[in-house]
């Protein structure tokens, strides 16, 4: 089945943060693409947090969904994350925005992610990453992206030039 991954950094080295959950998640895809790191404007959370760098990843994967989630909270270990406050920030986040177009009210798994249709900064990488992915119940990426775009404006996802994530091909 299809997977995404959503990955966000606002503290420390974010760049290695979402380096390093690529290479952490890569291994349990194939022909995985990843997108651009896209610099965007915290959402929710407290007052004066630092911008995040977000990215998304995609591939094809024989795990279970179970596994998906387990691999991402590993990469969240290993880079430390701290979780004090909710949508407060933190060194790396890793999401499972959808599986296979599976769809689950588990609160330890909820598929799609219940707030990725909304936020530019999962859906513009989303978007870049795989043109074709649709969120099920909610519509194509690439749509939903405008329209999160057209609500937060241009500056609120900004790609970065100077920096690319790179994913080992299998
Ligand atoms: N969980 C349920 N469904 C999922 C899923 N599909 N993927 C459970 C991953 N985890 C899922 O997550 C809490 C629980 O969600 C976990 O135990 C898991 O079993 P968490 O990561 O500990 O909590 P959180 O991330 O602080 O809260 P939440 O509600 O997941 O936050 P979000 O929605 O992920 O938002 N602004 C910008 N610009 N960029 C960002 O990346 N990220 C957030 C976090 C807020 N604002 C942001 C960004
Ligand atoms: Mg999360």
């Amino acid at each position: 089945m299809r997977v995404a991954f959503g990955l966000g950094a606002n503290l420390g080295d974010r760049v290695a943060a979402l380096q390093g959950a690529v290479d952490m998640l890569a291994p349990l895809l194939q022909d995985a693409r990843v997108s651009s790191v896209f610099e965007t404007a915290p959402v929710g959370g407290p007052d004066g947090q630092p911008d995040y760098a977000n990215a998304v990843l995609v591939g094809e994967t024989s795990a279970s969904p179970q596994q998906l989630l387990e691999a991402a909270q590993a990469a969240e270990e290993a880079w430390h994350r701290t979780r004090e406050v909710r949508w407060g920030p933190r060194t790396l986040d890793v999401d499972v925005l959808d599986a296979g177009g599976l769809r689950s009210d588990d609160p330890d798994l909820t598929l799609p992610h219940p707030r990725a249709h909304e936020r530019a900064f999962v859906l513009v990488p989303w978007a870049e990453a795989d043109p074709g992915a649709e969120i099920p119940g909610r519509g194509r990426v690439v749509d939903l992206a405008a329209q999160a775009v057209a609500r937060e404006g241009d500056s609120a996802v900004r790609r970065r030039d100077d920096v690319a994530l790179e994913v080992a091909s299998r």
